[in-house]
């Protein structure tokens, strides 16, 4: 045979002429005219590369063409930051700051969950971010039963996405609206954790990935922020709290030596600003203090970058697969199991408020 023949229509022919006979029969040649699914791996030993890696390339193609979903949300007493921290990790208004300029008048009656949603572009890659903010949260005097709204909030969610799971005619693609990660947020008081804050991480670290950061912490000098760090993660141990990355769910060693990094380092010290300045000719997000700028980005001033880092550069499909493979998890059987028990099947699932509400109370029994 020619060699422009054998290389344009068989090329495991010509390989089966050239090389060693293979043990399994060669796959029937393509037909003439036929496209060439090889590709660049054309004139190379087809029996070497298969090509699976090209599998990275179609998930990437298809990732960025349907985009992804993150929901984010924030918890923690008012004027803690949290809306201009949300601003700064996305470096844009995607939060809505508080414009009522009287404190006091500002605080609200109960806890009121606002959720919304923006997409945000960045080199072709899609994403809805849903930031969830729960104004009034340890706002009052008696702060008992606070977290009720948000724990209802999580299920609320949980519930909605197994409604569409059971469907005859469930969509393709389920919209997302669980809770991915819950950021709280403590105030830098330099002491300890308060009976609220345990409290809270207490009932929901078990429904929800939660990221504790030390709010304001250009407010603490550096001794008191280590030491408040080390309180914290002692009191954390002590309650038996886990927060996100939990050392069970770490999947192998790299898993567990980059994880054990960011425990060590948990709670995050961060700063939150909305404004940039000029350090040394290059223009940073920064707080302006009476001792100097304090660069947000910058890790030697604070935890910023740490916080930024774990949420959306390294941990982001982690959170996702977290909420899906185990609080959504946890959720799913048991609704489906209480389903069963009451004879009812899946089908008739009680309306989402009343399960939410159901949860809720057992959650805190
Ligand atoms: N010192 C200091 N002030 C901050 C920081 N982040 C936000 N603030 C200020 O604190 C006030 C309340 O911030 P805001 O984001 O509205 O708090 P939220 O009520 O928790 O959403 C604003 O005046 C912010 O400029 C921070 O990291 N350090
Ligand atoms: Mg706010």
């Amino acid at each position: 045979m020619r060699e422009d023949v054998l290389q344009g229509l068989e090329p495991r022919v010509q390989m089966a002429e050239n090389e060693v006979e293979p043990a399994e029969p060669a796959p029937v040649p393509r037909a003439a005219g036929e496209p060439d699914a090889e590709g660049p791996m054309k004139g190379r030993s087809p029996f070497g590369y298969v090509g699976i890696e090209a599998v990275l390339d179609q998930m990437r193609r298809k990732a960025m063409k349907t985009g992804f979903e993150f929901n984010i949300m924030v918890v923690g007493q008012s004027g803690l930051g949290k809306s201009t921290l949300v601003n700064t990790l996305f470096k844009s208004k995607v939060s809505r700051k508080s414009c009522t300029p009287n404190y006091e008048e500002k605080i609200p009656k109960t806890v009121n969950l606002q959720s919304i949603s923006h997409v945000i572009e960045e080199k072709g890659v899609k994403m809805k971010l849903t930031v969830i903010d729960t104004p009034g949260f340890g706002d009052q005097i008696n702060n008992e039963n606070c977290w009720e709204p948000i724990v209802k909030y999580i299920n609320e969610q949980y519930e909605k996405y197994l409604k569409e799971e059971l469907n005859i005619n469930r969509k393709r693609r389920i919209p997302d609206t669980r809770v991915h990660c819950c950021v709280y947020f403590l105030p830098p008081t330099g002491h300890w954790l308060r009976p609220l804050d345990v409290e809270f991480m207490k009932r929901l670290g078990k429904t929800v990935s939660i990221v504790p950061v030390i709010a304001k912490a250009d407010t603490l000098t550096m001794e008191e922020r280590m030491e408040f760090k080390q309180r914290i993660r002692n009191d954390l141990q002590a309650h038996g709290i886990r927060v996100y990355p939990q050392k069970e769910y770490d999947e192998d060693a790299e898993d567990r030596i980059m994880n054990d990094k960011i425990r060590e380092k948990i709670p995050f010290a961060v700063v939150g600003t909305d404004k940039e300045h000029q350090v040394n000719g290059n223009k940073v997000l920064g707080r302006k203090t009476k001792w100097g700028i304090i660069e947000v980005e910058n890790v030697a001033h604070c935890e910023f970058a740490n916080l930024r880092d774990l949420l959306i550069r390294s941990h982001l499909q982690d959170l996702k697969d977290v909420t899906h493979n185990i609080h959504y998890e946890t959720y799913r059987v048991r609704r489906l199991n209480e389903s069963n028990a009451n004879g009812l099947g899946l089908s008739p699932l009680t309306p989402v408020n009343g399960t939410a509400e159901k949860n809720e109370t057992e959650s805190h029994l």
